[in-house]
């Protein structure tokens, strides 16, 4: 399953207390203090891990705990330091504050780590309190309590590439043939129920990824059908394919078109202005090519790329990752990637 959404409570531990502790040795009657301090609280942390894909470990688990730090002890002894909690998400991952919906973080890079929920700092032991006028103090300082909050955790998947378009219209079916991605493809709307990513080979050395969605339908951004939840996965990608089906079975190109403009538009982070390439897929397959040539020049009007696919035959396969490759570098692609 793909969980791209929760809500977790995170609690850093509490600061161990200090220590009110007193020498005693052979013949010194009244020693002195000698109470360690507490160790800290151990931080909740998040860090990326290029592993994961999904949220879906946090959909059954809440809520985390860090350990408190140890109490101070006699002997001047401080407290053992918590380790802090590690909690791995994948890359893409946005942080909220539940309560205030602030981002506190935008979590991207392998490694990324950032801090959650702080430690307590350890209360200190009784030495620290010793005054000219109070050589025997019996008072310590209790633990800082650790940070504790409800946050929200946001996939967006990293993706260079989006497929977009209604049910059916073959955007699994590319995917599959332009890299080794494996998604769910059939002969049925919504046969796609959760974001799949794929690498793409470009020459020798270059690549971009490509992420595949569920189909868009009317009322998407409304939450009809699954498209408005996935819209967000495509929010980072730099340039979008826009797939209408060419076959003329189903589905009439010009009200395919509009449908998803329309959502692109309505979803507003203004996904309708990326740079974006129109596919006509299973050209294979047409019925009508009096219609297809018409809608090559309303697409080409609209200022758009018009690359025409098929997933069977393979014809224009190439094209279409060669003009992607461009329009991605033109985007800035791999630009300080390097290295
Ligand atoms: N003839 C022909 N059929 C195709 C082509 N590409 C896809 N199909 C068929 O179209 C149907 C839908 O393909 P999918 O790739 O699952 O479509 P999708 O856009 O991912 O659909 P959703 O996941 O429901 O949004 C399947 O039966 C495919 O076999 C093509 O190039 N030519
Ligand atoms: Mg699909």
């Amino acid at each position: 399953m793909f969980v791209d959404r929760v809500k977790i409570y995170v609690k850093a531990g509490d600061g161990g207390a200090g220590c009110v502790s007193f020498r005693r040795e052979k013949y010194v009657p009244k020693g002195g203090p000698d109470g360690g301090d507490g160790g800290r609280g151990g931080d909740v942390i998040l860090e990326v891990d290029p592993h994961l894909f999904t949220l879906i470990d946090y959909k059954y688990k809440p809520s985390y705990r860090a350990q408190n730090g140890g109490h101070g002890k006699g002997k001047k002894m401080k407290g053992k330091d918590a380790p802090p909690l590690v909690l791995r998400v994948p890359p893409g991952t946005v942080v909220k504050d539940a309560e205030t919906g602030r981002i506190l973080a935008d979590l991207t890079e392998p490694g990324q780590r950032f801090v959650v929920a702080k430690g307590g700092r350890g209360g200190r032991g009784n030495v620290h309190f010793v005054k000219p006028w109070r050589q025997a103090p019996r008072i310590a300082e209790p633990g800082e309590k650790g940070e504790e909050r409800w946050i929200i955790l946001e996939l967006k998947l990293i993706a260079d590439v989006g497929l977009v378009g209604l049910p059916n219209a073959g955007k699994s079916t590319l995917l599959s043939r332009v890299s080794h991605a494996k998604p769910a493809i059939a002969d049925y709307p919504f046969t796609t129920l959760y974001p799949v990513l794929g690498v793409v080979r470009v020459g020798e050395y270059e690549s971009f990824v490509m992420a595949d969605i569920p189909g868009i339908i009317e009322g998407a951004h409304k939450g009809v059908g699954l498209g408005l939840d996935f819209l967000r996965h495509i929010e980072r990608t730099k340039v979008i394919l826009q797939l209408v089906d060419m076959s003329g079975f189903e589905v009439d190109p010009f009200k395919a078109f509009e449908v998803v403009e329309k959502e692109l538009k309505e979803y507003g982070q203004g996904l309708e202005k990326r740079p974006r390439i129109v596919v006509g897929t299973k050209i294979d397959a047409v019925q009508n090519w009096a219609l297809v040539n018409r809608f090559e020049e309303f697409v080409k009007e609209k200022g758009f790329d018009f690359v025409k696919v098929s997933a069977v035959t393979g014809v224009g396969l190439k094209e279409l990752v060669g003009r992607t490759w461009r329009l991605l570098k033109e985007a800035g692609h791999g630009q300080g990637e390097e290295g």
